[in-house]
């Protein structure tokens, strides 16, 4: 007896959803909170974020005022956790790092994302730039709650969330590549969830 068309429909949903986890990731419905310390609380009216670097002409600073102010993009996008948790079809809104990076010169080709508390990750800016990765300060329509990282974090998706540094205040522009908090504690430097690179040496 052939299968019924609503039986063939559903195992063809599955399929698709399971074509985008990457390797021994599953699917949650579930916002997990993933924080190395406190929450850090900053008024707006003291917020700020800044471009630095040793190679840059002029450093850059924004209030939140100014950041507001900057072109902003909704952004769609599957996010997958090292801890295994991926949440696909995520809806924020920011700043490109395009858009912030266009508003500097300088010669580095690393970015080390820093924020409220101390933690920190690095990227190549070509895993940043060409709208790979987003300052983000609303999740779902709605501001971004401090625990997510509000007011405001960094979004790349292409990445091991943990890259994604929430209450982001800046990047540094460097020459050279030096390993953020996770990294520099075994896990992976490039991060890249479809090849699995979850701890240093996969
Ligand atoms: N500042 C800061 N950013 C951070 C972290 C953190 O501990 N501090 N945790 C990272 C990790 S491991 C993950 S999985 C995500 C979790 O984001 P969420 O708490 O919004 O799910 O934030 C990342 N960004
Ligand atoms: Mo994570």
């Amino acid at each position: 007896m052939s299968q019924p068309m609503v039986s063939r429909g559903f195992r063809g949903r599955q399929r698709s959803v399971e074509a985008n986890l990457p390797p021994g990731q599953y699917l949650t419905n579930d916002f997990p909170v993933l924080s190395a310390g406190p929450t850090p609380r900053t008024q707006l009216a003291k917020w700020d974020f800044t471009i630095v670097g040793t190679t840059l002409v002029q450093p850059k600073r924004w209030t939140w005022d100014e950041f507001q102010a900057l072109p902003r993009v909704t952004i769609q996008a599957d996010i997958h956790c090292v801890t295994r948790w991926s949440k696909l079809g995520t809806r924020w809104e920011g700043v490109a790092l395009d858009t912030l990076l266009a508003r500097v010169q300088h010669q580095a080709r690393f970015v080390i994302a820093y924020c409220d508390g101390g933690y920190s990750t690095n990227l190549p800016l070509n895993e940043v730039l060409g709208g790979k990765a987003w300052v983000v300060d609303s999740y779902e329509g709605a501001p971004l709650a401090p625990e997510h990282g509000g007011p405001a974090r960094l979004l790349v998706p292409h990445r091991y969330f943990w890259k994604s540094t929430k209450w982001v205040r800046g990047l540094e522009l460097s020459v050279d590549d030096r390993p953020g908090f996770w990294e520099s504690l075994g896990y992976h430097n490039d991060g890249d969830p479809w090849r699995e690179q979850r701890y240093q040496g996969d």
